[in-house]
């Protein structure tokens, strides 16, 4: 079985985190993925957060299997060659530098055209073009600026970033749809195009139901945010706690060990559906024949007083022995789950979703694997190379070189 992107070769210029989450996703899909780094440093992240001493981090371990490295200073003469003949061998190139980064290496993106028509060529900034266009962006900054952080955390309190990086591996994800858009398209047209993706705009569309509750508030309150009936709303779009994002109401609720165990919670959402069985589970059949809690309506301005008396019986039963008496009850709910748990999880080890891989120096260690799964190409996860474990193999092998001109390269320190 052949893998989904075999034949694709991509110019990795990625970095840190949103691209290299690109990249990655298309190197399991099967694509050639050559990262170039610059000689004697590499990607920061290979330094960055280390756990062991001159062994690649899991920073950089986690976001970059399945490709291989080659050194390379584009900026020396023997550099720029070898760039220049990397772009024309090429389909994809992908870069998140700091604007005008690459342009600065002597490849704008007309240059690129020129050498090589068929190039896609895609790039992550913080911000599309605009007053903030020129500024350097890391994940929170842009979980802030593109609306996240505003409407995460507690009502009334201090605005929250969320664990998920959805303003790295979030826009890096985006990158992927656009890359694989343009390459069905140069099927059809023969020539590549540029891929743009903004964190501020992926951030925002991740965010898509909060604009569209900023266009709700000014209709009227949003029955479904805790502060209905009892708060107030100011213009914006407010934090809402843990209460649901959608129609239904939920929330989260301790479970038994909650005292000790910090992730010893679950949510919990009471649908209409499925609300007759679970208030018959809580204890509380009384409420089903109560106008003042039998529908939905008459129970939305005391939803507080619902999710009270829901967590006076999960604190007396585990997050995992509430999952299994709710479920068959068609309430939707899950546990919070800790990091430990979801590593230790046999049913996302036996899907790939986790994955424990094997590195030359730094031994085993645990990984998410590709959650995008393929009937036809299963994703295999390789270790991450090492600095430049590749580079005599891809100048042999893509530039022709010798070991002659190799040699000639390294004492310049293109490579
Ligand atoms: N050989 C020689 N030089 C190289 C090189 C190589 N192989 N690879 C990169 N460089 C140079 C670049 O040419 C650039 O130099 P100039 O600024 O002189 O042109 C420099 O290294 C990289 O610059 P940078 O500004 O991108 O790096 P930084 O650490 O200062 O900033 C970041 C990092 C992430 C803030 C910035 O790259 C950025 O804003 N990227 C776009 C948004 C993004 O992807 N952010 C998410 C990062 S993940 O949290």
């Amino acid at each position: 079985m052949g893998k989904a992107l075999e034949g694709i070769r991509i110019l990795d210029m990625t970095h840190v985190q949103s691209g290299p989450t690109a990249t990655q996703i298309l190197a399991w899909f099967g694509a050639d993925c050559i990262k170039v780094e610059r000689p004697g440093a590499g990607d920061a992240t290979r330094g960055q957060l280390r756990d062991l001493e001159d062994v690649d981090s899991l920073y950089f371990t986690m976001l970059n299997h399945n490709k291989r490295s080659i050194t390379l200073n584009p900026k020396t003469e023997t550099g720029n060659k070898i760039f220049a003949k990397l772009i024309e061998e090429c389909d994809v190139m992908v870069e998140n530098f700091a604007p005008g980064a690459i342009d600065r290496m002597g490849f704008p993106w007309e240059k690129i055209q020129e050498i090589n028509p068929r190039m896609i060529y895609a790039s992550v900034k913080g911000f599309g073009p605009g007053p903030y266009e020129d500024c350097k962006v890391y994940e929170n900054v842009a979980q802030c600026t593109g609306g996240s952080a505003s409407t995460t955390g507690e009502i009334g309190r201090v605005p929250l970033v969320t664990g998920a990086q959805i303003g790295d591996s979030g826009t890096g994800i985006h990158l992927v749809a656009g890359i694989l858009a343009a390459l069905l398209h140069r099927e059809r047209s023969g020539r590549g195009q540029r891929v743009e993706c903004a964190m501020q705009d992926s951030v925002l569309n991740l965010c898509r139901v909060k604009l569209r509750d900023q266009q709700r508030i000014v209709h009227g309150p949003l029955t479904e945010y805790p502060q209905y009936p009892n708060g107030t709303f100011g213009e914006a779009v407010p934090r809402a706690g843990n209460a649901s994002g959608g129609g239904q109401p939920g929330w989260i609720v301790k479970c038994k060990g909650w005292e000790d165990d910090p992730d010893s919670y679950i949510y919990v959402i009471t649908q209409a559906a499925a609300f007759h069985a679970f208030a018959k589970a809580i204890g509380r059949e009384d409420w089903l024949d109560d106008p003042e809690w039998n529908t939905p309506a008459a129970r939305l301005p005391k939803l507080d007083q619902v999710f009270a008396e829901i967590e006076k019986w999960t604190m007396t039963k585990t997050k995992f022995e509430v999952m299994d008496i709710l479920n068959p009850l068609n309430v939707p709910c899950g546990p919070i789950l800790s990091m430990k748990e979801l590593a230790e999880e046999p049913s996302l080890r036996a899907t790939g979703t986790i994955v424990e891989v094997d590195h030359p120096t730094r031994g085993k260690y645990l990984t998410v694997g590709n959650p995008i799964k393929l009937s036809d190409s299963p994703s295999e996860v390789v270790a991450s190379p090492l600095l430049g474990e590749h580079t005599e193999e891809i100048l042999k092998d893509i530039i022709g070189f010798g070991d002659e001109e190799i040699e000639k390269a390294r004492t310049e320190g293109a490579i």
